[in-house]
């Protein structure tokens, strides 16, 4: 911390301002910051078990090994060049750029339905159209067809305007496609003809802009009554006639495509959720404009780009400006990480096992029920002593408040042997052939999203992996997790005095419950039902209640990020659970303290427990960003920066001040305050 620094005048500097001047950010990192530290630790402990030889390890144990094996085996990768990515890019799949006379052989009974369909089931790589199957927010124990607009191959709509900030992005992107494309034709023995290449790509940028200008700002789809369209298949077609080269886009036909990988077939009457329907009726048109090589060439290299990080370095080079432009980072992560961390997000039942059998303490899971118990009756007690909700929504939000399920530490299921070697009996993967373990990755990981669609919701199942350094809320599952990762110091341990653990993990605990009842989760019944549960007058004083902190956090200027405002509108759901989960976990140590007393202070600081409690919080968000990653996560981050998070949350509550006798309208306690819960 910088103890020179007024607490009361700017308490981010106060808590992280030494930490600020001992770190520098790593080449390889786009943030860092004391999250990202234990990230960085995470992985460490991931490289150390999943490189152990095998000692009689079950049999998911062994793929993920070899998983990890085929990705930090440079000496295969190399040897293989493009060659795999070759291999894959034929017949549907073909890249018109990177193929002689493609029009002649594809562009005569070409579909954008069949291309579409193929990167959606075999790759679950979603494209112009995102079709995915998901539960039904109208009914959580169903799961149904979702269409929705896509992401696009920038981080955000903004970057499409290729100005100012977004400029380097953009020049990046398509000096990126070119180097891609050229590499892929001189591999194949191919001609290079640059001026084609360029024609190529440049239409593949002006499509994508469009793409990008047709579909709907996120802060316009933050109600999820607003999105929620339900209707036929049959309605799809009438709603959005699509013609691509005069051919009328058939739903049914590019919907039972991609089901015919799971041997599922339905009918017009098939219930589908349409989230954008604005964006297929701006689509339309643009479609109309293009001819299919160039359609073609925009699909593949959605695909492509994802997949050159795993081909040798010269693919891997191809990604260096646009990874610069992105994220500000001039070296890649190291093999090992970049692998730890594919291996995890791919089989996280089998690395969550490795994890917890090394490095989680079993008897925190007792002690966090205890602090969940807590927090949640102090998010009842506070819920019934608000001027602002009538009785009637209270009680249904007490309802709701009790009926959260929590899931701590990791789902007992991965202990066991023959269940965890059955959640991958269908995977195999070979030493050295890293692409295609990864293809079959893909294909598996999109089968398994595809049939639920006849499948029941099971709500046992666990929404994150347990080595992941975070927490989380669904509001379908109405379930808050908190995965082993994340009950560790500086949020958890034992032995550290209740003050942090109330200020660290208690609030992350709080952070979650207050989910369930933020802009997006109040819509949601204790069921995880799209179910409006509010009077008029409350939802009004919610409303106006939120709106505060819309403004709070929107005047907030990053100056990482060129000075912009912070979105008040996209941050509002965090801002809403941090605010809460600090004032709750505030409250339970109040409680704690009266009845078990206070632990000993930390030496060596004269801060009294209190303040040490509103210090452990801050420090959590001491870290840096890039400026390009800062212009990028303040479009695509539902979080606000670690700082505004800090300031932010801490300027609306008095009890901060209390602790460090602020006076009234010094910077952290300024007259007007916002509060929800
Ligand atoms: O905000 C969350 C949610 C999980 C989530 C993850 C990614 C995108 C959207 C939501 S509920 N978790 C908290 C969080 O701030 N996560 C940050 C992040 O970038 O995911 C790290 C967990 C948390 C809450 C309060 C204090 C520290 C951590
Ligand atoms: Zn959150």
């Amino acid at each position: 911390m910088d103890q020179a620094a007024d607490p009361c005048n700017n308490f981010y500097q106060y808590a992280c301002g030494g930490w600020l001047k001992k770190h520098v950010i790593p080449e390889t990192s786009s943030r860092y910051s004391t999250f990202d530290i234990l990230r960085d630790e995470l992985e460490v402990i991931l490289k150390d078990v999943l490189e152990k030889p095998d000692n009689g390890d079950p049999d998911a144990i062994k793929k993920a090994k070899t998983l990890y094996k085929s990705c930090t085996n440079q000496t295969a990768i190399e040897s293989k060049g493009g060659k795999p990515l070759i291999s894959m890019l034929t017949g549907v799949l073909d890249w018109p750029v990177a193929t002689d006379n493609w029009d002649e052989n594809y562009g005569k009974n070409w579909t954008l339905e069949t291309v579409i369909a193929t990167l959606t089931a075999r790759f679950g790589k979603r494209v112009i159209i995102d079709f995915f199957v998901g539960t039904d927010d109208k009914n959580s124990n169903v799961y149904i067809i979702h269409i929705d607009q896509p992401s696009l191959g920038l981080p955000s709509r903004d970057y499409f305007e290729c100005t100012g900030a977004y400029k380097e992005a953009c020049d990046a992107y398509s000096l990126f496609m070119s180097n891609v494309a050229t590499l892929v034709r001189k591999d194949k023995g191919l001609t290079v003809n640059h001026s084609q290449i360029e024609d190529d790509m440049n239409m593949v940028l002006e499509f994508e802009k469009e793409l990008a200008n047709a579909t709907t700002k996120s802060v316009d789809r933050t109600d999820p009554n607003q999105l929620y369209h339900k209707m036929t298949l049959q309605n799809v077609t009438m709603n959005f006639p699509i013609t691509v080269d005069a051919k009328q886009f058939n739903w049914k036909k590019f919907t039972n495509k991609i089901l015919s990988t799971v041997h599922l077939n339905v009918t017009e009457n098939e219930p589908v959720v349409v989230y954008a329907p604005e964006y297929l009726w701006k689509l339309a048109p643009i479609l109309n404009k293009y001819k299919p090589r160039h359609l073609q060439n925009y699909v593949i290299w959605r695909q492509v780009m994802d997949l050159v990080g795993s081909l040798s370095s010269a693919y891997k080079e191809t990604r260096a400006a646009f990874r610069k432009a992105l994220y500000g980072t001039t070296s890649e992560n190291a093999v090992w990480r970049k692998c730890a961390n594919y291996v995890n997000s791919n089989m996280d039942k089998a690395v969550g096992r490795l994890y917890v059998d090394d490095a989680f303490a079993g008897e925190s899971k007792k002690m966090v029920e205890e602090l969940i118990e807590q927090i949640r009756e102090v998010f009842v007690q506070n819920l019934h002593e608000l001027s602002w909700m009538d009785e009637e929504t209270k009680k249904k939000a007490e309802e709701k408040a009790r009926a959260i399920r929590q899931r701590i530490g990791y789902p007992p299921d991965i202990k066991d042997n023959a269940k965890l070697n059955a959640e991958y009996k269908m995977l195999n993967f070979s030493i050295d052939e890293y692409f295609t373990n990864i293809l079959k990755n893909m294909q598996l990981g999109q089968k398994k999203n595809l049939k639920k669609l006849r499948q029941k919701v099971n709500k046992e199942v666990w929404i994150s992996g347990a080595a992941v350094v975070n927490a989380f809320y669904s509001s379908s599952r109405n379930q808050i997790v908190f995965p082993a990762g994340i009950l560790q110091p500086p949020f958890f341990e034992k032995g550290q005095p209740s003050a942090l653990n109330f200020g660290a993990i208690g609030m992350v605990i709080g952070h979650e419950i207050t989910h369930g009842f933020d802009d997006n989760g109040r819509n949601f019944d204790k069921e995880g039902n799209l179910m409006d549960w509010w009077t008029k007058q409350s939802a009004r004083n919610f409303k106006d209640l939120s709106q505060c902190m819309v403004y709070e956090y929107g005047n907030f200027s990053w100056d990482l990020a060129g000075g912009q405002h912070l979105s008040g509108i996209n941050t509002l759901g965090e801002n809403i659970a941090d605010n809460g989960g600090i004032r709750q976990a505030y409250r339970a140590y109040q409680l704690h303290v009266k009845k078990s007393g206070k632990d000993s202070l930390l030496p060596g600081i004269d801060l009294n427990d209190n303040q040490l409690f509103f210090l452990n919080f801050a420090q959590v968000w001491c870290g840096i960003y890039r400026p390009e990653y800062a212009v990028n996560s303040i479009k695509t981050d539902v979080h606000s920066p670690g700082k505004f998070r800090v300031l932010g949350s801490l300027q609306n509550f008095e009890e901060f001040s209390n602790a460090f006798h602020c006076t009234k309208n010094e910077y952290m306690n300024p007259e007007k305050k916002c509060r929800v819960w």
